[in-house]
């Protein structure tokens, strides 16, 4: 890469989990299905996710985010969404990141916006004060009961859900779902993520399933139904409740006959933010939840690349 080159960026948070918007100076995907593009981003570019959240420029937690251009009318944009480790499928907390930063560029205003993400088309609605709902991808259940046994754990029983990612979702097991217990909970989730790949157990499509949930109850009832504690691929936790993963849980709930048409779940997360969820049918016994959330704007940087710089792609 000969001389500098300069990204620009917009940092946001959506319930206190980060999302790094690259709103420039990105490579040239060449076009096609964004998921088509996600591809040609992993195998050639990698340079661009690691420069913008690994370290020093970014942390473990840090998720990016890249606009590409869509190939689905009627998109304002594709994006394509990333983490310490490699290239996420869909991401709602993300969205609405990405939501936020286009209004804050004055690139949308209030109202109804699809947004093209490697896993589907999304359709995101604006509102005031960072507050961004998203109907997210068609989520269903794939397993119901399915047990694996964990190191140190014994047999852990959960339900194997999609909602634009691959999760596990836990009720009751492990330990208990309170800040306190961060580091115990990541301990728990990474050894049954390990578990499930020892054992084979996949997503339909044959994915792994690399986000883990365990769900406990509220600290406070009035403000939440339920809690929860998501590992991500890179072993480290979301700190909102995870758009994707609160999906993953309303299909399950539904499946299991607990959340009909239209009523609200609230499902807060360790930090104890709350995502507001509810679902309508989709095809297929498939569900269309919709994801309630808020985001905030807190940062614009330009990024440089110095190829001189023996970090410069990060660490
Ligand atoms: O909100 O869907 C989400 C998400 C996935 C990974 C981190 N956040």
């Amino acid at each position: 890469m000969p001389g500098l080159t300069k990204l620009q960026v917009i940092d946001s948070h959506t319930a206190g989990e980060p999302t790094r918007v690259v709103v420039s100076g990105g490579p040239e995907l060449g076009g096609g299905s964004v998921a088509d593009q996600r591809l040609r981003l992993a195998e050639e570019h990698d340079w661009l996710r690691t420069s913008c959240v690994s370290e020093p420029r970014g942390h473990d937690a840090m998720v990016g985010a890249l606009l590409c251009e869509p190939s689905e009318s009627g998109c304002i944009t594709g994006v394509i969404f990333f983490n310490n480790v490699g290239l996420l499928q869909g991401c709602v907390h993300g969205t609405m990141g990405v939501a936020v930063t286009l209004a804050h560029l004055g690139q949308i205003s209030e109202g109804n916006h699809r947004i093209e993400t490697p896993v589907g088309v999304v359709e995101v609605s604006l509102g005031q004060d960072g507050l961004v709902s998203v109907e997210n991808v068609a989520s269903f259940r794939h397993g119901g009961e399915v047990t694996v046994n964990v190191p140190e754990w014994g047999e852990v029983s959960g339900e194997v859900a999609w909602g634009g990612n691959w999760f596990f979702l836990v009720e009751g097991q492990g330990p208990p779902v309170e800040a306190s217990n961060i580091d115990a909970l990541t301990d728990f989730t990474w050894e049954v993520r390990k578990a499930l790949k020892r054992d084979g157990i996949t997503g339909e499509d044959g994915g792994e399933i690399d986000h883990i949930e365990v769900f406990g109850p509220p600290s406070d009832p009035t403000i939440a139904d339920s809690r929860n504690f998501v590992l991500c691929p890179g072993k480290e936790y979301d700190r909102s409740p995870c758009g994707t993963g609160t999906s993953a849980k309303l299909a399950c709930l539904h499946a299991a006959g607990k959340l009909e048409e239209g009523q609200t779940w609230r499902q807060a997360s360790i930090l104890d933010t709350v995502f507001e969820g509810s679902v309508r049918m989709g095809d297929d016994e498939r569900v269309i939840p919709m994801i309630r959330g808020k985001a905030w704007v807190n940062g614009e940087a330009t990024l440089i690349l110095d190829p001189t710089d023996p970090f410069c792609f990060g660490v």
